[in-house]
């Protein structure tokens, strides 16, 4: 009998989502950062044996909006919960339960899909906080498990994998079983390059930028040659984007570059142009064109 299923992973903003998918996947295919929003797109991933297939929804933290482009992303997270058989709400035991925490648990009591509580970054924990955290957890809500884990070193994350294939429906192999996600490679190249500019920079620059891939082409020796366009939203933002003398912009392009090489297993040669769109997060046409886009996403 083969079992299938989709699975959404939700939660609010930096307690590891991402993290744990790529680790569930073994491959780096959602990128991760300190910085809150990190994720903006729901990402797909799949994951195939003899038995199984799991079908993985990476997706942004819940937090309240502030401007167009989170309430795209909330709205992304929280559309989720509908067609899937199963929710992986993940929370961190180092960070007190909170409104935003509530909020998410309020709108999964409306819905009879099973809820398991997955408590992250227990290596960064004590046995005390997580118990605790559990406890406070369970009072508000009646999870189907409650697992804690570690994304970072992998603890009882095969545990995790064996509680969510016990959970799935009898169903068809939806997607080939050498598909792992339904992201294009130009998607996450773009992550990437964003990515390296969320962990490079600093305060509210890195919140501001938005990559948009302009041409990716092999050449006839097999090197792949990228243009992307970094777009941020203040002139001053751009300058600490190159940095003094470009270095800022040449450390962002080397570390992109190595990355997207691991990706595409191949040469690259990476040129990131620097661009002001002022205010393009309230900017609906411009959510649009960076790939923010309502009913389709990650294209
Ligand atoms: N110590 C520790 N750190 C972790 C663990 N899991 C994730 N992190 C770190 O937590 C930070 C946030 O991780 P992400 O995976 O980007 O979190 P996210 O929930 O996807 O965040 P958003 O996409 O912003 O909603 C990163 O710095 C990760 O390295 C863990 O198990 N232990
Ligand atoms: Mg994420």
């Amino acid at each position: 009998m083969f079992k299938s299923g989709f699975i959404t992973i939700i939660g609010r903003p930096n307690v590891g989502k991402s993290t744990l998918l790529n680790y569930i996947m073994g491959e780096k295919l959602s990128i991760v950062s300190n910085k809150p929003q990190t994720t903006r797109n729901n990402i797909q991933t799949i994951l195939t044996d003899k038995e199984y297939q799991l079908v993985f929804v990476d997706t942004p933290g819940i937090h309240k909006p502030r401007h167009m482009l989170g309430e795209y992303m909330v709205k992304l997270a929280t559309d989720s919960f509908k067609d899937v058989d199963l929710i992986i709400f993940v929370a961190n035991p180092d960070v007190e339960m909170g409104r935003g925490d509530e909020y998410i648990l309020e709108q999964l009591k409306d819905i009879n899909i099973p809820v398991f509580l997955v408590l992250n970054k227990i290596d960064e924990s004590t046995g005390e906080r997580v118990a605790e955290t559990l406890k406070n957890y369970s009072a508000k809500f009646d999870f189907k498990e409650i697992i804690p884990i570690s994304a970072a070193n992998g603890k009882n994350v095969d545990k995790l994998i064996e509680l969510m294939k016990e959970n799935m429906p009898e169903g068809p192999q939806y997607y080939p079983e050498d598909m792992l996600t339904d992201v294009q490679e130009r998607f996450v190249v773009g992550e990437i390059v964003r990515e390296k500019a969320l962990r490079l920079l600093s305060e509210e620059v890195p919140h501001g930028i938005a990559v948009d891939i302009g041409s990716m082409k092999q050449n006839d020796k097999g090197v792949y040659k990228i243009e992307a366009n970094l777009y941020c939203e203040k002139d001053s933002h751009k300058g600490i984007i190159i940095g003094k003398e470009g270095s800022m912009l040449k450390k962002i392009t080397k570390y992109a570059a190595q990355d997207i090489e691991k990706l595409l297993q191949d040469r690259v040669k990476l040129k990131i142009w620097v661009k002001v769109k002022k205010e393009w997060r309230d900017n609906p046409f411009l959510l649009n064109e960076f790939g923010y886009k309502k009913n389709k996403n990650n294209n």
